[in-house]
């Protein structure tokens, strides 16, 4: 099985589609057309294939969603021979399975490493992209697949002297492949998102001091991972078709949680109370927010579950004033990525362990001997940033892209973005996204989100095909019609109440806009069928110049 790696081209390189990416989105829209006849090449910017699960190696990395749904479900073979070992997959077991994926079905021919993608332009007239790459490649067909995932650009925020520092440094998203030894070092983790909650508890374990910089409280559940049993898994195995039946009916595209049928305050506070305790018990984040059917859109009622994380915070962490801290008070439960964590609050009662308030005392810079907020200075060896992404918008923004006209997809997504369907945005003709905002994307099992839109893609690629078209572009009015639906249907929940990512408050002068699409991918997937089956109407086609 052959890797291509970047040659310089003498000439553009034609093919019919251009898929950017080799996560796994683009493994799969890579099977899917090439299995409808297509030339397809896949750019991708990373050594290896696997995406985020190639470049997210932190020590703890480790999926929320349970290893036997965050898989492939188009091929029963593939899901019956793959052997899980843990309820939660680490990230080494989702890379491998990732690989197996890649040499089963014969993709790697297909896909070019080490080639980040720069710029994509249509040309109007020869109604076909031009994809460059910054080691000065060119490739040419007449569709390009954006498989470029929503949280791959890995922010590090700008503080002052950062490149004096005389530590070393890392990203979590960034993270070396040779393992890092925190041995007896002095280490600062910057931020307590699901990377840094999951990153933590290992360091903790190594380092001789850990400071962790926590300027916003996070909720977090315990994971509860544990082996996956032979039995658990044959079991799930025998009726896997129905699990994802019923999955594809869910809105999270995870099978196993029955839709909960009562409201917050139809339970007295000790039943209440009961059923968080069995939920936190279970582990799962879909399990405790599916606790009563009002938590992500009556404050009150989810006042009641985010006040039994906090006690349950009080309970672990011994010292009153950590525990206090520790207790997100600006923002409801589920509103912001709900963590699972593997030790995560008990990591505060070791003495090696100190949590630092850049809350109430910023960071400031960044000294060759460690990290100074305006108060205090934390001399350290090693600065951890786990500090997110530019989400959902960032890695398609890092790409110089010209639709038709040559229209800068930075200068119209200036004031906000928009898209169709999350699946294409006006005036970037044959361009798809998968998973672009204003679809489910982040707020689902993001393997079926991927397959979902995949499948869909190559249905209308298909449409177009057997009907003679040569392009087809999302129209504006449309476009702004489902913008306005998307913001609507999370203004009707408490997500807006947050600072989070999914509006892009993370990343200073980002247009706040509501990203992901949260009426769910079940009522999502059916909308998508019925523009499908009506012949795609909000989008125009056109033939053959
Ligand atoms: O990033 P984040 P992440 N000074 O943006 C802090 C997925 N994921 O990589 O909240 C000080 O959530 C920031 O603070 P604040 C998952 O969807 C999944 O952790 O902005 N702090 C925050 O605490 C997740 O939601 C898995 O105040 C600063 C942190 O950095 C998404 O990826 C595992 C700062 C960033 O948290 C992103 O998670 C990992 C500053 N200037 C990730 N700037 C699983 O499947 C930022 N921060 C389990």
């Amino acid at each position: 099985m052959t890797q291509l790696n970047e040659k310089p081209a003498t000439k553009p390189d034609q093919f019919d589609a251009i898929i950017v990416g080799a996560g796994f989105a683009g493994l799969y829209a890579l099977y899917r057309l090439r299995g409808m006849g297509l030339r397809v090449r896949v750019l991708e910017a990373g050594q290896g294939i696997g995406g985020t699960w190639f470049w997210n190696r932190y020590p703890g990395a480790r999926c929320d969603v349970e290893s036997l749904e965050y898989s492939y479900s188009f091929s029963d073979e593939l899901q019956q021979d793959w052997d899980w070992p843990e309820r939660f997959s680490p990230q080494a077991d989702i890379l491998a399975y990732i690989n197996h994926v890649a040499d089963r079905f014969d993709l790697r021919r297909d896909i070019q490493l080490e080639s980040r993608v720069v710029s994509a332009t249509f040309d109007d007239a020869a109604q076909r992209w031009t994809v460059a790459t910054a080691a000065g490649g060119e490739f040419i067909a007449p569709i390009c697949v954006m498989a470029s995932g929503n949280l791959s650009l890995p922010r590090v925020p700008s503080f002052p002297g950062l490149e004096r520092f005389e530590g070393r440094w890392f990203h979590t998203a960034l993270w070396p492949d040779q393992a890092v030894d925190f041995g007896g070092r002095r280490v600062g983790v910057i931020g307590t998102g699901s990377s840094g909650i999951q990153l933590i508890p290992e360091i903790a374990g190594q380092a001789g001091h850990l400071d962790v910089f926590q300027r916003t409280a996070n909720f977090s559940l315990p994971a509860h991972n544990r082996p996956l049993t032979r039995e658990a898994a044959d079991s799930h195995k025998r009726r896997y078709t129905e699990w994802r039946e019923e999955a594809r009916r869910t809105p999270f595209g995870i099978a196993g949680h029955p839709p909960p049928q009562k409201y917050a305050f139809d339970d007295p506070p000790e039943e209440r109370a009961r059923v968080y305790t069995s939920k936190w018990g279970t582990g799962g984040n879909i399990s405790f927010l599916y606790a009563y059917k009002d938590l992500l859109v009556d404050p009150e009622a989810n006042e009641t579950a985010s006040e039994y994380v906090r006690q349950r915070i009080r309970s672990i962490v011994r010292d009153p004033a950590t525990a206090e801290l520790l207790s997100p008070r600006d923002h409801p439960i589920g509103t912001k990525r709900l963590c699972l964590d593997s030790g995560y609050y008990e990591v505060f009662n070791r003495d090696n362990v100190r949590l630092v308030d850049v809350r109430s005392d910023p960071i400031a810079e960044i000294t060759p001997e460690g990290i100074r907020t305006e108060r205090t200075l934390y001399p350290l060896d090693d600065i951890v940033f786990a500090t997110g992404f530019d989400a959902m918008t960032g890695a398609l923004l890092d790409i110089d892209v010209r639709g038709a006209g040559g229209l800068s997809l930075r200068d119209k997504w200036a004031e906000g973005p928009n898209t169709y369907l999350g699946l294409m945005t006006a005036g970037f003709p044959n361009m798809f996204i998968i998973t672009g905002l204003g679809s489910p994307s982040v707020k689902a099992n993001m393997v079926s989100a991927i397959e979902q839109h995949v499948d869909w893609i190559a249905d209308c690629l298909g449409f177009m095909a057997r009907n003679g078209l040569a392009t087809i572009a999302a129209d504006r009015d449309t476009e702004r019609n489902w913008g306005r639906h998307v913001n609507e249907v999370a203004e009707a929940t408490l997500y807006p109440l947050a600072n989070s990512w999914y509006v892009g408050a993370n990343i200073p002068g980002k247009p706040r806009v509501f990203m992901p699409y949260v009426a769910g991918l079940d009522k999502y997937r059916a909308i998508c069928d019925q523009v499908a089956a009506d012949d795609y109407p909000g989008f125009t086609f056109e033939r053959h110049n």
